[in-house]
């Protein structure tokens, strides 16, 4: 029984109530409104009410959220208001997460006296990673004892199908692992959609989280109120005091609909059976045990439909977004804007690409404590398979360079999180052949999270992408990659020639407040490959910074052969570079090449200037050429610079089969050369 000596205050347990009928009301409203509002889908918490406003209320400002689509009351417990919330449910100017980008309940708050919330996708399972990734930025922060809130938790909350998504455990593995100061908080009410769980799983989530030894779970009636505030009473507690990760499994029934576009009578035969566990009529029963009179509850019920009612039509009438709105917040600006530092100091030494990678992320480590490295492999004693991190886990420590498992999906998706609580993580996947299971999180959490939290949330985070054929690679060890990447709207993809290139964007990468693939060319990183020398050389100063979106023209061919038409320009990047350059010899003066460095944002001002004058362009991809990024480029070259053209813009790259084969004479036959790039210049010459 709440009395004021009971942890449910009075006051607690009336505004515990007001925020249930609030909630509720809110449903059926939306119910009453069925046409209106379901031009835009939603789901409501109804039935979950009880565990989620226990979860929220007990927050702090200095904590951390991921609520889903179904937590509307949990956010009325942090103390968001109907209108507000009403604003994303029909897609307004002013909705205060997403500027009517995103769907009802997909929240993103950063306000000082308020929980902060990540951006999170309505991707089912794949806020897990983000979360964790917060808790593992809040433990990093206390371990190399940076600024930061003491105690400071994060809840991580989903449904209960939703946790059978492959991507969870890589979660639940390194909050385990790690030690993380994280609630995950699973709703159970035995829905997927149309799916019951008797159909799609043999244990709940109590079962799996036995396989992750070092999170505690607890299992309770998710519709008791007292029981609900208690535990999480409790399990904040403990996770604000111990720094360890906490299972709560709530079970609730699900008494509205699964979203408004599909409809609990299509496929429910356990509707009567579910609304005997009503929170509602439990919560009012508890509240008059504890002193709250049936005037009062009354009262509170009456207040809360009011204010529901008044705010949907304010609602109604608010503002829509302009169609200029569309353009805002796909990426956060940038302070890099010239190229500064000394590229080639006069006492400096000459290093290898790889070399040059090492010393940028270790001037980075040294200057900036928010600085950290982590992936596969690039901690402890062999920093990284190709030694790119040598030494920097022993001069920085373990808890900033460190070895992960094999978990692709984490490496990227963490980042959203470190990024949140103010770290600028840089990570790896081991080969570009392996960024598939990472593909996930950079798509539907890191690129687009800028976007739609409307430029709250931009993730400033590098990801370090070994990549390309060299000698043999066979098809795991091969692949080009880059025209997938930058297909992602929110990122920004670098993929330099040489090191003091890549020493450069390193830094421009690394101030940039928004995500950047590098694509680091493994064949380039020692020159081993005949023919690359150049890509190799004095390491640029410390200060050296390259903007990212700067091309740099390599070549120059006479202004003679230009002017007689006997000229051609080369557009090419990474490994391209090196066998245009060698493919030019053989027609001296009379090539340009453009060495693009960066592909998103594309230095197209420089490209478009270059082929105005050659006439002739010619692109070389080490790519599989077909829906190619340089298939691509050649078709907007086309459309700007039509009327200049003496020639068709030809592009090339590898031959249009699924992988590279590991014997040498087919991976040659496959991969362009310097050979190849040759004929085509004479081909496209003689046009
Ligand atoms: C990756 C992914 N696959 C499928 C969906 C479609 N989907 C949306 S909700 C849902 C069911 C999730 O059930 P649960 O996690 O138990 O949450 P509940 O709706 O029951 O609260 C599915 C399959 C999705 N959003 N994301
Ligand atoms: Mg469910």
């Amino acid at each position: 029984m709440a009395n004021n000596q009971h942890p449910i205050t009075k006051d607690k347990l009336a505004k515990a109530f007001s925020l249930l009928c609030s909630a509720k009301s809110m449903t059926e409203i939306y119910e009453e409104n069925f046409k209106f509002v379901s031009k835009y889908v939603h789901a409501t918490s109804r039935g979950h009410e009880a565990i989620q406003i226990a979860v929220g209320m007990q927050l702090e400002a200095k904590d951390y959220l991921s609520a889903y689509y179904r937590d509307d009351a949990m956010l009325l417990a942090l103390g968001m208001q109907p209108y507000e919330l009403m604003l994303q449910l029909m897609a307004k100017r002013d909705d205060p997460f997403s500027g009517g980008r995103s769907y009802y309940c997909h929240p993103s708050l950063r306000q000082d006296h308020m929980p902060k919330i990540p951006h999170q996708s309505s991707a089912t399972g794949m806020q897990a990673i983000p979360t964790t990734g917060i808790a593992m930025g809040l433990r990093y922060k206390e371990q190399i004892e940076m600024p930061h809130d003491e105690g400071a938790l994060v809840v991580c909350s989903f449904g209960d199908a939703s946790i059978t998504e492959g991507e969870v455990s890589e979660a639940f593995h390194m909050a385990a692992l790690k030690q993380l100061p994280i609630l995950y908080l699973v709703q159970d009410n035995e829905w997927d959609i149309s799916a019951h769980s008797s159909e799609i799983r043999r244990g709940n989530a109590m079962d799996y989280i036995k396989g992750f030894p070092g999170i505690e779970s607890i299992t309770i009636d998710g519709t008791d109120f007292e029981q609900c505030y208690l535990a999480v009473q409790k399990i904040y507690a403990i996770i604000r005091k111990e720094r360890r990760p906490f299972l709560l499994h709530a079970k609730v029934p699900l008494l509205n609909h699964h979203t408004s576009g599909v409809r609990k009578e299509w496929y429910r035969d356990d509707l009567n059976e579910q609304i005997k566990m009503d929170p509602f009529p439990k919560m009012k029963a508890f509240c008059k045990n504890s002193g709250l009179s049936d005037r009062e509850l009354e009262e509170i019920e009456n207040e809360a439909k009011k204010l529901v009612h008044e705010d949907f039509e304010k609602a109604k009438n608010a503002e829509d977004p302009k169609p200029e709105d569309l353009y805002t917040h796909d990426f956060a600006p940038t302070t890099i804007l010239e190229e500064s530092g000394i590229r080639i100091p006069k006492d400096g030494e000459e290093k290898v690409m790889v070399d040059c990678a090492l010393f940028a992320v270790e001037e980075l480590l040294r200057k900036h404590p928010e600085c950290l490295l982590y992936g596969q492999d690039v901690g402890k004693r062999l920093g990284g398979v190709f030694r790119e991190a040598a030494t920097l886990a022993q001069k920085f420590g373990d808890y900033r360079v460190f070895n992960t498992p094999i978990q692709e999906a984490f490496i990227v998706g963490s980042t959203v999180g470190m990024s949140a609580v103010g770290l600028k993580p840089i990570v790896e996947v081991q080969f570009a052949d392996y960024i598939w299971p990472g593909l996930n999180q950079l798509f539907t959490e890191v690129a687009r999270s800028c976007y739609l939290t409307n430029g709250k949330y931009p993730i400033s985070m590098i990801l370090r992408v070994p990549i390309g054929a060299y000698g043999s690679g066979g098809p795991y060890h091969s692949s080009s990659v880059e025209s997938v990447v930058c297909n992602i709207k929110g990122v920004k993809v670098v993929y330099p020639s040489n090191g003091a290139d890549l020493k450069g964007l390193m830094k421009a990468a690394y101030y940039d407040p928004n995500p950047v693939v590098i694509f680091e060319h493994k064949g380039l990183y020692w020159s081993k490959v005949p023919g690359t020398e150049m890509a190799k050389g004095i390491m640029p100063d410390e200060e050296y910074i390259i903007p990212l979106g700067k091309s740099n023209q390599v070549l120059i061919a006479n202004a003679s052969e230009i002017e007689r038409g006997n000229a051609l320009c080369i557009i090419t990047y990474g490994m391209g570079v090196h066998w245009s350059l060698n493919a030019a010899k053989s027609y001296e003066g009379q090539v340009s090449i453009l060495d693009l460095r960066t592909l998103v944002p594309l230095d197209t001002e420089a490209i478009y200037n270059l082929v105005k004058t050659h006439h002739r362009c010619l692109i070389v991809t080490e790519e599989t050429i077909e829906n190619s990024f340089a298939q691509t480029l050649a078709g907007r070259i086309g459309e700007h610079c039509f009327e200049y053209l003496d020639a068709p813009v030809k592009s090339i790259g590898a031959k249009n089969l699924p992988a590279i084969p590991l014997n040498s004479i087919l991976e040659q036959e496959m991969v362009l050369n310097a050979e190849k790039v040759g004929m085509e210049i004479g081909k496209l010459l003689e046009y």
